[in-house]
């Protein structure tokens, strides 16, 4: 199977380098030091027991670059730059392709299918946890189920999302089939909604919001609206169980620092509108209020705004 990887940051160059031992993989991304270091020094992996390896992987930084069409695009980049992934992925797609995106937040697929066409255009979700700690250099930070799913009302597209996990699993990432694609993109919205904005203005890792009371109701207050939200749009889960869920993915991915964090670290523009802030528009949409989301859509944002004015400690 030949697969590009859209988005080479933590999680897609996470799944670059476990995926080249068994498929062709090249990946692509718009920051060019990165790609530079990549095609000149290979991808530095460091596994989760802090062994470091190198893998070869060819990295292109312009469609015209990209050379042959490719069986699989997997979507990794930033919710905020789903449209223009998309855009890619349509002049570097087999006919035949499929695009999955295994991107945080909600509406990635519908904009990719609206490019695409819905036919080629997959969900999936992933508990697989990783940093980018510099150019050229991931972190796997944790290791959770990854998930698939075909797009709303398209079962045509079951033989290849099989064929999919099956390669996924080939390579070492635990990957299950799950039926519905609406049910699957909000569990793992849920999760996020609990973690991400917490841990990045808290500056901590997952870890901590579980195995702190105070973070721990903030969390809750903030997944009960969620879950209320999904309830009144009757989306299909066990309403009663996502705190419990969200608390065992801190637990599992302790040590890991939530993606917005590592945004925010940076300096770059975090997913906040399609994790907090698309729970504040759906809970306006069906009349249920979401303030705890609102408060943090609100704080990552003036977050970001004044990351270039911040009082560092002076010790
Ligand atoms: O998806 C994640 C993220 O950081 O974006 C979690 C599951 C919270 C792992 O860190």
């Amino acid at each position: 199977m030949d697969i590009l990887i859209i988005g080479a940051g933590a999680m897609g160059g996470l799944f670059g380098a476990l995926l080249a031992p068994v498929a062709s993989v090249r990946l692509y991304t718009t920051n060019s030091t990165h790609a530079r270091v990549i095609n000149r020094d290979g991808l530095m992996l460091t596994e989760m027991d802090g062994t470091t390896h190198t893998v070869r992987i060819r990295v292109c930084a312009a469609p015209d670059d990209c050379g042959r069409q490719a069986d699989l695009v997997l979507l990794c980049t930033k919710a905020q730059a789903t449209h223009a992934a998309a855009v890619t992925a349509r002049m570097l797609l087999a006919e035949q392709g499929l695009v999955l995106t295994l991107q945080n937040g909600l509406g990635n697929l519908e904009q990719i299918a609206a490019v695409v066409g819905p036919a080629r255009a997959a969900a999936g979700i992933t508990a697989q946890a990783a940093t980018l700690l510099a150019p050229g250099h991931v972190r796997h930070a944790g290791c959770g189920a990854t998930v698939l799913a075909a797009g709303p009302g398209q079962e045509g597209q079951q033989a290849k999302i099989a064929a999919i996990a099956e390669l996924f699993n080939r390579a070492g990432i635990d990957t299950r089939i799950s039926k519905d694609s609406v049910s699957l993109v909000w569990s793992k919205l849920i999760v996020n909604v609990g973690i991400n904005a917490l841990a990045a203005l808290l500056r901590v890792p997952n870890g901590v919001l579980a195995q702190m009371p105070a973070c721990a109701t903030l969390m809750n207050q903030a997944v009960d609206e969620a879950v209320a939200v999904a309830r009144a749009l009757r989306i299909p889960m066990d309403y009663e169980e996502q705190r419990e869920r969200v608390r065992e993915v801190c637990l599992l991915t302790g040590a890991n620092q939530a993606s917005m964090l590592q945004d925010i670290l940076r300096g770059a523009t975090t997913e906040i509108e399609a994790i907090n802030g698309a729970i504040v528009a759906k809970g306006r949409e069906v009349g249920v209020p979401t303030p705890v989301n609102l408060l943090l859509t609100q704080l990552i944002t003036a977050l970001e705004a004044t990351a270039s004015q911040r009082i560092e400690c002076s010790s």
